[in-house]
């Protein structure tokens, strides 16, 4: 009797580690307030912001093509997204397929960075070759922020980037350059709630990537700002 009723709760601790493992790998799934009851789109999150700042999860889609030659790469001022809202309005979902000019489709995915440089090359469902020329990429993101608040949004790329944050494009910098933090710095006023990010960012040759980090004017990371892709 004594050994049946161990049995048995040997068998239930069994079952609620191995509950409590999966429970513990699964992505909370939710709607970052507005934007995604606006939207419908099932996003993950909540994520934090790192130490400095920057935000290291995103939707990513690409490649595009932008052939030419500095310093007029076509791709810049073409939008791939004309056919899905438009880059100014387009709201990405996880899975959502993108039809390119030559019939071929890519999809949104999530992109985890370890480090707070985003290298396209190091996202493996892009499928790029390393040092790829004459291309470009979507990413998007959302910022919950918990209450009203002035920030800077500060970006570093390689190559140039448009930068449109609520469907309304706040920089655009053809340019072609490395990478480094904080090369430009816009100041924002975000009200509570969500607010969706959408950059392109385009490529030469060399190295492709960029950083962009939600800081206080003072440059420290904004306190009470969630992150969902
Ligand atoms: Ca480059």
């Amino acid at each position: 009797m004594i050994r049946d009723k161990l049995h048995f709760c040997i068998a239930g601790l069994c079952l609620f580690t191995i509950f409590a493992l999966f429970a513990g790998c699964q992505e909370p799934v939710g709607t970052p307030g507005a934007a995604g009851e606006k939207t419908g789109a099932k996003i993950l999150g909540p994520y934090e912001l790192d130490g400095a700042g920057f935000i290291t999860n995103w939707l990513v889609v690409g490649p595009f093509p932008n052939p030419g030659e500095r310093p007029d790469n076509k791709g810049f001022d073409v939008d791939y997204l004309a056919g899905y809202g438009g880059e100014a309005k387009h709201v990405p979902v996880i899975g959502m397929e993108i039809t390119r000019d030559d019939g071929t489709s890519v999809k949104w995915a999530q992109y985890y960075a370890v480090s707070y440089r985003i290298d396209f090359f190091g996202i493996d469902h892009l499928g790029l070759d390393y040092d790829q020329e004459d291309i470009l990429a979507y990413v998007v993101c959302w910022l919950e922020c918990a209450d009203d608040m002035q920030v800077e949004i500060r970006v570093g790329s390689d190559d140039g980037y448009k930068l449109w944050l609520d469907h309304k494009l706040i920089a655009s910098e053809h340019v072609y350059r490395s990478a480094y933090t904080d090369q430009e710095r816009y100041p924002v006023k975000l009200s509570k709630g969500s607010h969706i990010i959408l950059i392109k960012v385009d490529q030469d040759y060399g190295s492709f990537e960029f950083m962009f980090r939600v800081v206080t004017p003072d440059g420290k990371k904004a306190p009470g700002v969630k992150v969902w892709n």
